[in-house]
């Protein structure tokens, strides 16, 4: 039976994807990288370095910069970003995951957030949505990022459940691959064509219901 419910933050509950987007685009143009969809989507759930990484190697420079330079492009986009997070609001939540979230809490579920973010805190703040998430996983503390399962499998320690016993919302390829890889049951948020592989998928956050979920998993 499903007790309890980790979250990714970014793109499940509220639109900051947009935004890692928008700052990795301009820092992918300053040194030369071609955007298109593909590293769009790569991106996602990736952590910071790992992002970082990602678009060197699709622009083919991934041995040009020294970890030195690595680092100070990192923290370049992660200023960038701090900028654009500070406009967010309550009423940047996604439609729905306040019900879903309230609905969660009144049945007495548990929650936990399993985002890579560093900056996750400071989103919860400006959504006001911080007293939901009491337990959160610190990525510092992690080995491996997305989509190695270790920040999934913290996210139902922390909550003291074992992972059968719990959903994983996420937006990313990477991170439906995370959460199926630590046993628990994927819900992803998107497109079905691209997150194939999670157990269920919800193209509109106002969907999420627990009703709809327990429908899904039945199937
Ligand atoms: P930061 P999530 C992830 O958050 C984002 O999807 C990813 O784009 C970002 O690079 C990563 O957090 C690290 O974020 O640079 O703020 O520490 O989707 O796991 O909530
Ligand atoms: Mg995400």
């Amino acid at each position: 039976d499903i007790k309890g419910v980790v979250f990714d933050l970014d793109g499940v509950i509220t639109d900051t994807a947009r935004f890692h987007a928008q700052a990795w685009h301009a820092l992918a143009t300053e040194l030369g990288v071609k955007w298109d969809d593909e590293l769009a989507s790569g991106l996602k759930g990736l952590s910071r370095m790992d992002s970082l990484e990602l678009i060197l190697k699709h622009g083919g420079i991934e041995a040009k910069y020294n970890d030195e330079e690595k680092q100070r492009y990192a923290t370049e986009k992660n200023t960038n970003y701090k900028h654009l997070i500070q406009q967010l609001t309550p009423d940047d939540i996604y439609p729905g995951m306040k019900e879903f979230l309230n609905e969660l809490k009144d049945g007495g579920y548990k929650m936990s957030l399993a985002s890579a973010s560093k900056n996750a805190p400071t989103i919860l703040e400006h959504l006001e949505l911080t007293d939901y998430f009491k337990k959160i996983v610190d990525p510092a503390s992690l080995h491996r990022g997305k989509p190695d399962p270790e920040i999934f499998i913290k996210a139902a320690e922390l909550i003291d459940l074992k992972p059968e016993e719990c959903l994983g919302l996420e937006d990313a390829v990477a991170g439906i691959a995370g959460i199926n890889a630590a046993h628990e049951t994927s819900v992803g948020i998107g497109d079905s064509d691209v997150l194939t592989e999670a157990d269920m998928v919800f193209s509109n956050t106002k969907n999420v219901t627990l009703e709809n979920i327990k429908t899904n998993m039945e199937k």
